[in-house]
């Protein structure tokens, strides 16, 4: 921690702090403060304690966070060098003002508004979640020339605020373990929050971040002080895409207390590629400012091209052919956000779609003035995608004329498909193999279920244009059946199932054939994993009987834990099945098909630098090992069925 500095911001007392109620509601009910008990929800505990020491650092207060991951895995430790939470006595508590923040929800200050305040809808429930949902919880406080401490268990205090030993510093340190009774798991992946810190650390350029994996035994220091210039080049070069320029766009602005900041380069890519944030905490769902953002380059191209009379004879080039292949980067700092959506990652002020418009247009068209060689690649470029558009516009007539009447003489004659076609009540089930493809058939509910059975390994579409990969009849086949469209002209609306599930033998044929399934899902039709639609199935691995009792175990675990539930009963049988293939098609029904029985494991992208990253790593190594990483990905859905 650093050595003493005088605050110019003293103002603050514990009185500012507003009360409202105790943790047992967040004991209660975890998933209603942090989304969930699975290892997204625990993740969520290491968001929210960083983005409290974020919280100082946007104050001006601090400049360097170090986080812990200890050896167990299940126990963090967060360090900052700002203030240090205040350790005065809050009037109307009687408690110290650490303790009221740590142990009452919604403790807030008014220091909380000062400058920019956090993002509030995404994490922000407050780090007394963290504390209630903790076996315990150690808050080490530097300041005021000595060093406090104190512990919590379970949301409550075990030991009183104590002054350790005299110290000149001031900072914050927290310790945590969270709680295994209300986690189904306690065990942190070291690369979730690796991936998650590097974000916040090319956000906020200011800052430096230490990661200390002890598990591993490496440290990381992370400090990005060119910032999302940084991070764009960096996106740019992990996806393997190719610049048609080098200079990037560059603009930033402040005024009235709102801050915003673009980087933008046009890319070979076919699709468009903005990323936002509000606050240093991304906005998955977009908002006003990246709607601010994509308005602006298409005026400011427009424009430039009016100006300077381009013109393609019978050639009409929309906003969408603009934008095709743009990487952007667009982070605004507001003391007010308002955040809408069901995740609530999207922005909602009104003013800010014009206020980064305003930005962002002219000096965009200033860009293009000033870099006429830049700007006559971009703009071939665009005409480049305007044809293609339009070429594509009339394939699709062609087609449309050719084939009237029906949407479905289009689908595979291998889909055994469903006799519903409301797509919120529809689900797809994908199988390897003609053997498990059959049992799945007589398994399924064929009113709401469909099955469609692949053909042994489909192609690695890791670094493919869509072209190439549409001369695959197997992904052909799944882009038909799924209606949407692949690439650029995907389209969600037009899915034909509400959930698409991925039905693999549980092993190393199985699993490679998800992983390409999902590099296919992810490279070309990303949207379709970012709206939830792509589930994994869990067939069971074992079955064991005795006498008419039956239970099915997904692992080795379950397989031991229930084994232990029935004690030293004799005549108990174990059947390990190797296949879906050794299943009848009841046993699959009951365990796999049916909602009402089945669990599906959700396939979630946490961080898209990291999934970036981990697909593109995926090739050259062996297929579990390619399937386990995919899997630290997937985010249990809790029981989505039940
Ligand atoms: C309340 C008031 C002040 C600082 C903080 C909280 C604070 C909280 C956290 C959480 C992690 N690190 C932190 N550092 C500071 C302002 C106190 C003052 O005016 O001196």
């Amino acid at each position: 921690m650093a050595s003493a500095t005088e605050s110019t911001r003293g103002a603050y007392t514990a009185a500012d702090i507003e009360v409202l109620e105790g943790l047992d509601p967040v004991r209660k009910r975890p998933s209603m403060y942090i989304g969930g008990t699975d290892a997204r929800g625990l993740h969520h505990l290491v968001w929210e304690i960083v983005d409290n020491s974020v919280d100082e650092y946007l104050a001006g207060e601090c400049d360097r966070i170090s986080v812990s991951l200890h050896k167990d895995l299940a126990s963090i430790t967060v360090d900052d060098n700002g203030r240090g939470i205040p350790v005065d006595l809050h009037p109307r508590t009687k408690k110290s003002a650490l303790e009221t923040i740590l142990t009452t929800l919604h403790a807030g200050g008014k220091f909380s508004n000062k400058n920019y305040a956090r993002s509030g809808g995404l994490h922000g429930v407050g780090s007394s979640v963290v504390t209630a949902l903790s076996e315990e919880l150690v808050a080490t406080i530097h300041r005021d020339g000595a060093e406090w401490q104190q512990r919590y268990k379970r949301g409550k205090p075990t030991t009183p605020l104590k002054q350790l030993r005299p110290f000149r510093g001031h900072g914050t340190s927290i310790f945590f373990r969270p709680d295994a009774d209300i986690f189904r798991r306690v065990q942190f992946h070291a690369d979730t929050i690796r991936q998650h810190l590097e974000d916040i650390s090319y956000v906020h350029g200011g800052l430096t971040i230490l990661f200390n994996d002890e598990s591993r035994g490496e440290r990381t220091e992370l400090h990005h002080p060119d910032g999302i210039r940084a991070y764009l080049e960096r996106i740019i070069a992990d996806d393997k895409r190719k610049a048609v320029h080098e200079l990037q766009f560059f603009a930033e602005k402040e005024e009235d207390k709102i801050r915003v900041e673009v980087a933008l380069k046009w890319t070979e890519s076919t699709d468009e590629h903005i990323r936002s944030y509000v606050n240093g905490i991304r906005t998955r769902a977009g908002g006003t400012h990246e709607s601010g953002l994509r308005s602006a380059v298409a005026k400011a191209v427009k424009n430039y091209m009016d100006v300077h009379e381009i013109r393609q004879k019978g050639l009409d080039i929309t906003p969408d052919d603009i934008r095709e292949g743009i990487v952007a980067i667009v982070s605004a700092f507001h003391p007010e956000p308002m955040f809408q959506g069901q995740t609530k990652d999207r922005l909602n002020n009104p003013e800010m779609s014009g206020w980064v418009e305003g930005l962002v247009r002219p000096a965009l068209e200033t860009f293009l003035n000033n870099n006429r060689t830049i700007a006559d690649g971009v703009i071939g470029r665009i005409v480049l995608a305007a044809r293609a558009r339009q070429a594509s516009r009339d394939a699709q007539t062609e087609v449309r004329r050719k084939s009237p009447g029906s949407k479905r003489s289009n689908l595979p004659g291998k889909l055994l498909d469903c006799r519903e076609n409301d797509p919120g009540e529809t689900e797809l089930f994908i199988v390897e193999g003609q053997s498990a493809g059959g049992t799945a058939a007589s398994g399924r509910d064929s009113r709401i279920q469909a099955v469609l059975p692949l053909k042994g390994k489909i192609l690695n579409t890791e670094g493919l244009a869509t072209g190439k990969i549409l001369q695959s009849q197997e992904i052909k086949d799944l882009v038909d059946t799924l209606g949407t469209g692949i690439g650029p002209h995907f389209d969600a609306h037009k899915l034909r199932y509400g959930k698409v599930i991925l039905l693999m033998d549980a092993d190393s044929d199985g699993y490679h054939i998800s992983t390409l399934l999902l590099t296919f899902f992810f490279r070309h039709m990303r949207e379709l994993i970012q709206l939830g639609k792509v589930f994994l199935a869990q067939p069971p691995l074992y079955k064991i009987e005795v006498g008419k009792q039956r239970h099915y175990a997904k692992d080795e675990a379950a397989k031991e834990e229930i084994l232990a539930s029935l004690g030293e009963r004799r005549n108990i049988d174990v059947q390990r099945f190797k296949g879906l293939g050794e299943m009848n098609a009841d046993q699959l029904k009951d365990t796999t098909l049916n909602p009402k029985h089945r669990t599906l494991l959700r396939v979630d992208i946490d961080s898209q630098l990291e999934a970036d990253a981990v697909f593109s790593q995926l090739l050259g190594k062996d297929a579990s090992e390619r399937y386990r990483i995919i899997m630290a990905e997937a985010g249990e859905a809790d029981d989505l069925d039940l």
